[in-house]
């Protein structure tokens, strides 16, 4: 039995396809967990989600923002925007299914003593202060009044944590640092124009990683969300998202071993 972590897909299924064949990823004996931004930019993101969904109990995600985006295009009256590519997902007849699959998966997962999150974790947030927010996030996208608190949460505001934060502000920040989060300052401010690798950084901000004062530095942490990151050379903290929608690499890295298998896109 292996446990394979994967980055960033985005509806490139026939890369996810040949990684699987790569790793001979068997339903029998082997899990996979994605990172992420299953669907978007890539041209088959459909076909990406229902084969995740089919996967059952051999599949766990956690929520990216294109998938948020998504779930607000679905159900918060969001258009989708010229350079989205999941239009076929709307449309398709089981999409009802397909969301409602989406809205049932965390935002972080804990899995034998490691983290999995889309973005990042804010550097004052311990384990018991990302359980804590996410499941109430969690708990909102499977309410009745989803499609309401989706509109609520796509702002950038608040930019800074505090635990003085009212629930949807906290949501908001909360959605906005797990899904999208790469640069931050070490008070938790939140920024998001800048994309480009960790050394590109703006004045007084770092990647949310290279945090002195972070909590969480001694658990591993996987995740996706920045493929324009190099070789970060810390310890602890494995980037995922090389890029396959931007005709870069999809990589899995196996749990057990931290082996890394990884196809050309
Ligand atoms: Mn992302």
């Amino acid at each position: 039995m292996s446990d394979y972590l994967i980055g960033d897909i985005q509806g490139c299924f026939d890369s996810l396809q040949a990684l699987l064949k790569k790793i001979k990823f068997s339903t029998d004996k082997d899990r996979l967990f994605f990172l992420g931004d299953v669907v978007n930019r890539g041209d088959k993101s459909l076909t990406t989600l229902r084969f995740i969904k089919d996967l059952g109990d051999n599949a766990k995600m956690v929520l990216g923002n294109h998938d948020f985006h998504l779930l607000a295009c679905s159900l918060g009256g969001l258009k989708p925007n010229s350079k989205d590519t999941f239009v076929d997902i709307l449309k398709a007849e089981d999409r009802h299914l397909l969301i409602d699959f989406l809205l049932q998966q965390p935002l972080v997962i804990k899995h034998k003593e490691v983290l999995l999150v889309h973005a990042g974790i804010p550097p004052s947030w311990g384990e018991n202060t990302v359980f804590k927010q996410s499941s109430i996030v969690e708990q909102h996208l499977q309410s009745n009044d989803v499609g309401a608190f989706i509109n609520n949460m796509y702002d950038n505001r608040p930019y800074t944590w505090s635990n003085d934060l009212n629930e949807m502000d906290a949501c908001r920040y909360t959605i906005n640092a797990c899904m999208r989060m790469r640069f931050c300052k070490a008070d938790d401010t939140l920024e998001f124009d800048h994309k480009m690798n960790y050394d590109a950084a703006p004045e007084g901000f770092k990647a949310w990683f290279l945090h002195d004062n972070r909590v969480l530095k001694e658990t591993d942490i996987f995740f996706g969300h920045w493929s324009t990151l190099s070789k970060v050379g810390q310890t602890h903290v494995y980037p995922m998202d090389q890029g396959c929608a931007w005709g870069g690499r999809l990589s899995v890295i196996r749990l057990e071993d931290r082996q890394n298998f990884s196809v050309n896109c």
